[in-house]
């Protein structure tokens, strides 16, 4: 309160006042500043100090020098992450194919669900991890996939925007679920590949465009994979949220599919109504499908915190473990939705409906930090099994290749699907499984290499059959009329990749520079888009199909691009699962 007596007493200062001594005090003996008078002065008045005093004042020097020099170096540290994440920036704004690497994000390792941590702490750990490496340059085979995608995409982009698929020749498009899939499918490959203008397009349908509730039936198993694992895993490597709030969304409108008697879930989804059934003339789902969702759950339960995702996927594994009807380790190609058992007994592949049951297996298993043995397990018997059922040499170049089994019938017919098992084998020997899981690997990619070589136009059809007889004049590899066609799958191109990495040896990357060229050669249409042809045998008329499934970019060309590429970091194999999609995901115990 303001008094009067304050008001009168002496006036109040608010600032400290320091009492000179009279010889320092200006106007006593006069102002003198000399350099000699000030060196005397302080000298005299050092003698005077007692000893103590004089070895506190030393101490206190001391103290602050080691500060000065500590806070110096933290202050450099801070200068130099500044001006990395300036160069970061500088290089967003000014993209340029030969520097800007795409896979920056490091994976977020934790086990914990990251529900609340959406973007900036990944953003900043990867600025770092990538300035302290020498950025490998892009080489020219890498800069025709980027002409290849872009030439893609234009196609793309022109005539088909936001819809299902592209028809290249008929400058329109498809639908199948009516969500932009060939975009989803393809943002993680814009981000690899560099074509940041392009993504940030693309992210802009995504945040406008893109609504799931839609009264639209979906299939299960597609939409995880492409549509789920394609948001998932342009959420790690962009680390921007919408991605994950897209994810979260798709992922619950899934999740009707696991009401069902069995808990195997229904192969379709309406994902506008939230009801599920199963094809309209059965109540089977199919064993690859039901059984190759699992990383993509499993991971969304990890960043949203929610277990209900990977409880209803492992439910399934855990149920398919303890069936009968495997045939060592292998497994039919479908499943009962009511009983929870396999149908159709007797019949095993390695092709449609069941491979990639076997790919997450072991991907699963390595996804989880190689602890769930159960699934270690069921790949290893697995693999036993289709080394004792289903392998043959073909005639005359002794091609090795995985066959069918019909009731204990052997079939010398392979899908080209059946070219993901090179690379599965060769990623499980690269997490310590056994030698020969690589031997195989090998000589398998070989085999589906051949596939392509053997055929005039050098790509692969979807099936071909082995000749297990010598005959003169015939190949190994024989084709039937119904199975000429080729969709511009990924298969081999991606077994190609593992093989490449884990082997460093150069034939694999020319193997794929061969069938990029017969892809321009024969799909490749000039005013924009690739088309799937229906004639592998005949060079002058591949008879186009009029269609670019949207796997070629989300697949086909990434692991093209990953295959030429010498820099192990994109997309370390050590960190990242690569879904069947080709979408990665973080490894959660990374290696
Ligand atoms: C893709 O959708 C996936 O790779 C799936 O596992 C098999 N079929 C296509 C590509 O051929």
């Amino acid at each position: 309160m303001y008094s009067g007596a304050a008001a009168a007493g002496p006036p109040r200062r608010d600032f400290i006042s320091v009492t000179l001594g009279p010889e320092e005090a200006v106007g006593v003996g006069g102002y003198n500043n000399g350099k000699a008078w000030r060196r005397r002065s302080c000298w005299r008045k050092w003698k005077q100090l007692s000893r103590l005093q004089r070895s506190v004042i030393l101490f206190l020097f001391a103290f602050l020098a080691v500060c000065g020099i500590i806070s110096y170096t933290s202050v450099g540290e801070a200068w130099k992450s500044m001006c990395s994440v300036q160069l970061r920036i500088a290089r967003m704004r000014f993209p340029c194919i030969c520097s800007w690497r795409g896979a920056v994000i490091e994976p977020d390792q934790s086990t914990e669900p990251p529900s609340s941590k959406i973007t900036e702490p990944e953003k900043h750990l990867s600025v770092e991890a990538e300035d302290e490496k020498e950025a490998v340059p892009i080489n020219e085979r890498q800069l025709a996939v980027i002409e290849a995608f872009r030439h893609a995409w234009k196609g793309y982009k022109d005539f088909a925007w936001g819809h299902d698929e592209l028809k290249p020749l008929s400058k329109s498009y498809s639908e199948w679920f009516g969500l932009g899939l060939t975009l989803i499918d393809a943002l993680d490959t814009l981000w690899i590949l560099g074509l940041k203008e392009e993504f940030e397009e693309a992210r802009k349908w995504v945040a406008n465009d893109l609504i799931f509730d839609k009264n639209v039936d979906v299939n299960l198993f597609e939409s995880t994979i492409r549509i789920l694992g394609g948001l998932l895993s342009t959420y790690h490597l962009s680390g921007d949220s919408l991605f994950l709030e897209k994810a979260k969304d798709i992922g619950n409108r899934l999740m009707p599919a696991f009401k069902t008697p069995s808990k195997i879930p229904y192969s379709d989804v309406n994902i506008g109504r939230g009801t599920a059934h199963p094809p309209r003339w059965t109540s089977d789902s199919t064993v690859a499908e039901v059984t190759s969702i699992q990383l993509e759950f499993r991971e969304l339960s990890r960043l949203t915190g929610d277990e209900k995702f990977q409880k209803a996927v492992d439910e399934v594994m855990k149920h398919v473990h303890t069936l009968s009807g495997k045939n060592d380790g292998l497994v039919p190609m479908f499943i009962n939705t009511n009983s929870g058992q396999f149908t159709h007994l007797g019949v095993y592949t390695l092709g449609a409906r069941a491979d990639s049951y076997y790919e997450y297996l072991l991907k699963q298993w390595i996804q989880g930090g190689k602890k769930e043995n159960e699934l270690l397990e069921d790949y290893m018997r697995a693999i036993e099994g289709v080394k004792k059922h289903l392998l043959q040499r073909s005639e005359p170049k002794k091609l090795t290749f995985v066959g069918e089994l019909a009731h204990g019938h052997f079939s010398a017919k392979m899908d080209h699907l059946v070219c993901f098992l090179p690379g599965t084998l060769a990623l499980g020997a690269h997490n310590g499984l056994p030698a020969d899981h690589m031997k195989l690997a090998e000589t398998l990619i070989e085999t589906c290499y051949q596939m392509y070589a053997q055929v005039e136009t050098g790509l692969s059809p979807e099936i071909v059959h082995f000749n297990l007889h010598a005959q003169k004049g015939h190949r190994d590899v024989e084709i039937k009329p119904a199975d000429r066609h080729n969709l511009l799958r990924p298969e081999t191109v991606e077994s190609l990749f593992y093989m490449y990495r884990f082997t460093g040896d150069k034939k694999y990357q020319d193997w794929g520079w061969e069938i990029l060229q017969s892809f321009n050669r024969y799909t490749r249409v000039p005013t924009g888009g690739y088309t799937s042809i229906n004639n592998v045998q005949n060079p002058s008329n591949p008879e186009p199909r009029d269609k670019m499934e949207s796997f070629f970019l989300g697949e086909t060309l990434k692991y093209m691009f990953l295959l030429f590429s010498d820099d192990i970091d994109l997309i370390n194999l050590d960190k990242y699962i690569f879904n069947t999609e080709a979408h990665p995901l973080p490894i959660w115990v990374p290696a």
